[in-house]
């Protein structure tokens, strides 16, 4: 609707922690939008960084896609309009959840309707995981691990990369036997190099599940690898459609082995496509867990909207709350983790009281639309 005012924000988040993937270091850069109406304020978050290194969009691409579609949004006159728009263009994803999210939460709190409800979700525990960054030797490796226990973490998913891969996965089963460790590569190994496919079966014979071993186009050798070695594989970054899970589905009967999802929700596109893929992967019985991008409380907002929808399926799943990752964090409200376990709220609007004045202090640069 015209009435709407979009801020659309850089923002730029002091890392507490550092965060360090096969791709490189989490510089904490994220794009919010805040829509303003009739009193009351919908969030949307993009977590992009500066350079495209996990998936094709960056800050720059974000902000850019916002100014070209924000101005239609306005025209049109309820969601489907909305979700027109947004479907009749490619990619994007991370653009396209945060704009749709600033719109449903604003919509959710001038009609006092819980999202959470709205999308059929209910109000369950959250077992909740802790990603552990490439360090720098094993004594860092396992202090971390031991913090992450301490606060309860249910599974450790450590970060691994050709030359760091099954040092620390050996590591942290041999410090903490029984602990579900989960590798993920974030695409760094290549299906071409037989090395490869040698350094993977050497995790795959600690690990409990690997996560997106190769680049992102590459969906058929994930499954060869979790059929060759009998491990879980997940995938990340190639899921960026719902219609992908269900080929992934098909393409996991006779492969012996799980092939799961991370399900991140601005990586599908938003609220909407999420719903749909949840919907998609209860039916296929998948497994699955709701993965994170070091999101603020805005995103973790969308992402425990999402985790609503799980029927007793739900892997670990990336809910570090902001106070883990950031100096600060943008919740006056923050969720709590308790015994490894974080419990979804249902309240109208985004389900976090955000503090403004805290995000203006964070913000680099503003685009009103
Ligand atoms: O691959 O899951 C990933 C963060 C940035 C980019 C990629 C990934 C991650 C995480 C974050 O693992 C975990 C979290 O948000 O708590
Ligand atoms: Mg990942």
């Amino acid at each position: 609707p015209e009435g709407i005012t979009f801020r659309v924000k850089v923002i730029k988040m002091k890392m507490k922690i550092d965060f360090e993937t096969s791709f490189g270091k989490a510089e904490g850069t994220r794009v919010i939008t805040v829509a303003e109406a009739g009193g009351c304020k919908g969030f949307g978050e993009a977590p992009a960084e500066a350079e495209p290194l996990y998936s094709g969009e960056f800050v720059d691409s974000v902000v850019a896609f916002a100014k070209l579609v924000i101005p239609k949004i306005k025209m049109v006159e309820d969601v489907n309009g909305l979700l027109k728009v947004l479907n009749s263009y490619r990619g994007n994803n991370f653009a396209k959840s945060m704009i749709e999210y600033s719109v449903l939460t604003l919509l959710s709190c001038l009609r006092k309707e819980s999202l959470v409800k709205a999308v059929g979700g209910r109000k369950i525990k959250i077992p909740v995981q802790e990603s552990i960054g490439i360090v720098k030797d094993e004594d860092e490796l396992v202090a971390w691990a031991e913090r992450a226990l301490e606060w309860g973490a249910r599974r450790l998913k450590v970060k691994i990369k050709p030359g760091w891969d099954v040092e620390p996965v050996r590591a942290l089963k041999r410090e903490f036997p029984g602990v579900p460790v989960l590798a993920d590569a974030n695409g760094a190994y290549d299906p071409l190099k037989d090395v490869h496919w040698e350094y993977l079966s050497k995790v795959a014979s600690y690990a409990d599940a690997l996560e997106q071993p190769f680049p992102p186009h590459e969906v058929a050798f994930s499954a060869k690898l979790a059929s060759s070695e009998g491990i879980e594989v997940i995938l990340d970054e190639s899921l960026e459609e719902p219609e992908r899970v269900a080929e992934l589905a098909y393409l996991s009967e006779g492969v012996g082995a799980p092939l799961g999802v991370n399900l991140k929700p601005p990586r599908f596109g938003g609220l909407v496509k999420s719903v749909e893929t949840v919907e998609l992967i209860i039916e296929n019985e998948l497994p699955f867990f709701i993965g994170g991008m070091l999101e603020t409380a805005v995103g973790r907002s969308l992402n425990m909207t999402v985790a609503s929808l799980a029927r007793g399926n739900l892997e670990p799943s990336d809910f570090s709350p902001e106070d883990h990752l950031f100096e600060r964090g943008l919740a006056k409200d923050p969720f709590e983790v308790k015994c490894g376990f974080v419990e979804v709220r249902d309240s109208p609007g985004l389900l976090f009281e955000i503090d403004e004045d805290y995000l203006d202090s964070v913000t680099v640069s503003e685009v009103v639309l």
